[in-house]
């Protein structure tokens, strides 16, 4: 019978080992020592907070999930999903938090900005050097015994520092993705596992069985290095105050899993023009040169959409010099169309369109296929070496259509494919 995976400890290293060997591998680690000059280590409790905040009003958010877990599918994902913002005084929420006051509901005042909304406590932390930009999104974190942070991960690169009290982290790679059950791509949780890391339900999740997470406690003083992408569970031990520093992934990191599990929907939403605008032009990538890196990490399927993507450009670039209405830049259409579109007005003849069609037959394939397994699709959908003339024939027909360009539209011989 199938249990639950058992955790490896969080690798905990001297400052000199996590810059060698973690920071840039972007592995997680707890790093020793590294909160030494923190003034906050040993002052801050939450008695302390609430003294020093006595008369203002925060923003504090109600969870139900504890009470209703198991009772409800609405719920299946605990804190991230089912709470609510209540907003009171600092002392009242520390009540509430602690559970010095009782009540149902489950509080956690989560995610707060230090320099916006507590900056009072600023003198007392200091930023890890480590971290590459200026100004880092620093956030407060105050909570109670026994609170959980479901299964999620996050965009941006994280250094969690543990100021007062323990939580009990399980990490699991970006890697693991697939063992993990996110919610579907197109809703709004994608970045969340169903699976409930505590009491997982291996009959409804038997993959979770294979996962292979590494798991530990920090404590006051202690530093995590969490790395962009990363899947973490998180449950407090007892009334724990943290400082995290959150900062943007650099490119290579984006080429995770998780992430690109979302290629194929955004394929379909628009042809992966968003995330060219927005990942790819910014690090001077092409489609073509994102298949190249992701048929290099042995990410088969994502590699055949982002070749669709490189090749979808290519045909409508070519509409455009036939002066074809820049609808087809606009409106989402199929390569399938354009394809006989070009064929129709002699752009290529039967035997190009035909070497078109038999590339979308395979992008179409990796559009519909099961994107949770992509890194194991090529035993059963396609062979890597497929893949590899794929992204290789395209990459000609793409340079032989730019080389075409060059010439004027009335002189042009076509000629794109040999
Ligand atoms: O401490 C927690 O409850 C959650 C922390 C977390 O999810 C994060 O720092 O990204």
């Amino acid at each position: 019978m199938a249990t639950s995976p058992q955790p490896t400890p969080i690798p905990r290293v001297s400052r000199e080992v996590f810059e060698r060997e973690y920071l840039p591998a972007n592995k997680p680690a707890i790093i020793q020592n590294s909160l030494s000059d923190w003034r906050a280590v040993g002052l801050w409790t939450h008695d302390y907070l609430a003294a020093t905040y006595r008369d203002k009003r925060v923003v504090v958010s109600a969870s139900i999930a504890e009470t209703l877990q198991g009772e409800s599918p609405a719920v299946e994902s605990g804190f991230w999903i089912k709470h609510v913002d209540e907003e009171m005084d600092f002392p009242a929420a520390i009540e509430l938090i602690t559970r010095a006051k009782q009540t149902n509901r489950h509080y956690y005042l989560y995610r707060r900005s230090v320099p916006d909304e507590y900056p009072e406590l600023y003198p007392d932390i200091s930023i890890p050097a480590w971290i590459p930009v200026a100004k880092p999104r620093i956030n407060l974190w105050v909570g109670g015994a026994h609170h959980v942070t479901t299964l999620h991960y996050d965009l941006e690169n994280n250094f969690f520092a543990q100021v007062h009290g323990h939580k009990h982290f399980t990490i699991f790679s970006p890697e693991e993705t697939a063992y993990l059950y996110p919610h579907p791509v197109h809703s709004a949780h994608a970045n969340i596992s169903t699976v409930d890391v505590d009491k997982p339900d291996l009959g409804s999740f038997p993959d979770f069985a294979s996962a292979q997470p590494i798991a530990g406690i920090v404590g006051p003083g202690d530093l995590l290095y969490l790395p962009s992408r990363w899947w973490h569970h998180v449950r407090s031990l007892d009334d724990s105050i943290s400082v995290n520093f959150w900062w943007q992934a650099d490119f290579a990191q984006t080429l995770a899993p998780n992430e690109l599990r979302h290629l194929q929907l955004q394929y379909q939403l628009d042809r992966l023009q968003g995330i060219k605008a927005t990942a790819l032009d910014p690090a001077g990538i092409s489609f073509l040169d994102l298949a190249g890196l992701l048929f290099e990490r042995r990410y088969y399927l994502p590699a055949i959409v982002a070749a669709g993507a490189a090749l979808d450009e290519a045909l409508r670039q070519l509409c455009r010099q036939q002066h074809i209405p820049d609808r087809h830049t606009t409106t989402l259409r199929d390569l399938l169309s354009l394809n006989t579109e070009l064929e129709a007005l002699g752009v290529y003849g039967a035997e190009d369109a035909w070497r078109v069609r038999g590339w979308n037959d395979m992008i179409a394939q990796a559009l519909a296929a099961d994107n949770r397994h992509f890194q194991a699709v090529d035993d059963r959908l396609f062979a890597p070496q497929a893949v590899r003339t794929l992204i290789d024939e395209i990459a000609e027909f793409c340079r032989q259509s730019a080389q075409a360009e060059t010439q004027a539209p009335d002189d042009l011989e076509f000629d794109i494919l040999l």
